[in-house]
């Protein structure tokens, strides 16, 4: 068995997205990260086209350390971009800054997540078909380059499209891509799964990512939710991706809250030897 692999949320300093524990530099979010024991960290990154790819290979290289995901949904928070919008023109940019994300995660050896970014139906009938439609041209390209992408359900209040791990797998079965997973994420299981365990053990074949906060999305720890449980399930499906910590930055602040998370999580993965 080996040792699961934890990472935290960094984000650029023009993002932002509550969820991202450290914002700012690059280089210091790194260090950080570093410093309190991640082996990865996960970088949102809304336009790569504003980042240059070599600042992250020199702080990977710098910090020997992984970049365990790309996070996409700064571009819908803040420019609308959105897979299954009615307006063709729209869904195309949002497919085309997918496509930049891969060349990205091509170039540094990580996956692109897919959350956010897929937009909301808000009543519209057709809007999984036009899910769809997009995500086989964004399968089709992350193919071509051999790059893996994760869908992560959505809690209700965020989007209205693929909220349960159910829905999700059946979606991702459906679209009979073999780069595209499943990300699961505590804090939006606890808002809609009916068993967050049952539904790990469900995901076994799809889950490639995983996203933990705490039922108030703070830090692990710091809610109701229980981690022992879901900790064992990780391990009863031989679950072998990163754990990345996707919390607000709570009590008082980001160094406080990554502290207490990497505290929580090898505390717990001792216990259970994972
Ligand atoms: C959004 O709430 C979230 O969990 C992110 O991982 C989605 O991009
Ligand atoms: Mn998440």
């Amino acid at each position: 068995m080996i040792k699961l692999r934890n990472s935290i949320v960094i984000g650029l300093p023009d993002e932002n997205f509550d969820a991202l524990t450290f914002r700012g530099d690059v280089f210091e979010n790194f260090r950080l990260a570093k410093d309190l024991g991640y082996d990865a960290v996960e970088i949102a990154i809304r336009d790569p086209k504003n980042f240059p790819v070599n600042v992250l290979e020199k702080a990977m290289s710098e910090f020997d350390m992984r970049v365990s995901a790309i996070g996409t949904g700064m571009a819908y928070l803040a420019e609308g971009l959105s897979l299954s919008h009615n307006d063709r023109e729209i869904r195309e940019k949002a497919i085309e800054r997918l496509k930049e994300h891969m060349e990205v995660a091509r170039l540094i050896d990580t996956t692109v997540i897919v959350g956010l970014i897929r937009g909301k139906a808000e009543g519209r009938e057709n809007a999984l078909d036009i899910l769809r439609d997009s995500m086989e041209k964004v399968c089709e390209f992350a193919a071509s380059k051999n790059v893996y992408i994760v869908i992560e359900p959505l809690n209700r209040y965020e989007s209205d499209i693929l909220n349960t791990a159910e829905e999700t797998i059946r979606f991702i079965e459906d679209m009979k891509c073999e780069n595209l997973g499943l990300l699961l994420d505590t804090f939006h299981m606890n808002i809609e799964e009916r068993d967050p365990v049952e539904s790990i053990v469900k995901s076994k074949n799809w889950l490639k990512h995983f996203h933990v906060a705490d039922s108030n999305r703070w830090a692990p720890g710091f809610g109701h939710i229980n981690f022992k449980a879901i900790f064992h399930a990780l391990k009863d499906i031989n679950y072998k991706g990163f754990v990345t910590v996707e919390s607000l930055p709570k009590p008082e602040d980001a160094k406080e809250a990554a502290t207490a998370a990497i505290r929580f999580l090898k505390q717990l993965e001792d216990e259970i030897s994972l």
